[in-house]
């Protein structure tokens, strides 16, 4: 059983938005054509209280994507986004969200950052993401969305660890720094994961 992660695609990350990724729009229409091919579509979203840690405002004197430390963790510092109920946290309204089974929530702790749909990025909590696929039979996960050096990254290298095939939607995916997504790219593959392009999903049958 095959399952269509869809990470982030939420207004705060799409052009216009307060952390806006160039073009993230364009993977909106190819993520809308891809869920046709899945029986079970899940989707997450950043999802973060006004005082997290991950935002530049919460550290006087420091400046938007600068880096600090938190938990020993290194930490980037974003603009403030996708806070909690606010229209930036809300998924787009072009992403058809009629076949969205679950809705997987991250990053709502404000004293740790959580860009793995699966896990914070301590790995000390869990989002329950890994158990409900497996108990819905999935086996291979194909993700898709926003952030690809980020949010994407980290749920695929969690994902590959919890014992899913794994695959990576390229260009339904953009990123913050694209220069940075070549070596997500050889990073996935060393690990076991796979890279490839929609239309090796999308080709008649
Ligand atoms: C993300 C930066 C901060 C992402 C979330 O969805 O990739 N990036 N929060
Ligand atoms: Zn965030």
């Amino acid at each position: 059983m095959e399952a269509l992660l869809i990470i982030d695609v939420q207004n705060d990350f799409l052009p216009g938005g307060s952390l806006e990724i160039k073009h993230g729009d364009e993977v909106i229409p190819v993520i809308n054509k891809l869920q046709e091919h899945f029986k079970l579509v899940v989707a997450t979203q950043d999802w973060h209280p006004i005082s997290h840690k991950s935002f530049a405002s919460n550290h006087p004197g420091k400046e938007v994507y600068d880096t600090t430390n938190i938990k020993g963790l290194t930490q980037v510092l974003w603009p403030d986004h996708c806070v909690q109920a606010s229209p930036g946290a809300a998924l787009s309204d072009k992403l058809n969200q009629h076949r969205i089974e679950a809705v997987f929530r991250k990053g709502t702790n404000p004293d740790i950052d959580s860009y793995s749909a699966f896990f914070d990025n301590g790995h000390l909590k869990s989002t329950g993401l890994a158990d409900y696929l497996r108990g819905k039979g999935v086996t291979r996960i194909y993700i898709v969305g926003l952030a690809g050096d980020f949010c994407v990254y980290y749920s695929a290298m969690d994902a590959i660890k919890e014992g899913f095939g794994t695959f990576i939607i390229e260009d339904a995916v953009r990123s913050v720094f694209p220069d940075k997504f070549a070596a997500v790219v050889a990073e996935i593959v060393k690990e076991g994961g796979y890279v490839i392009q929609s239309n090796e999903l999308l080709t008649v049958a």
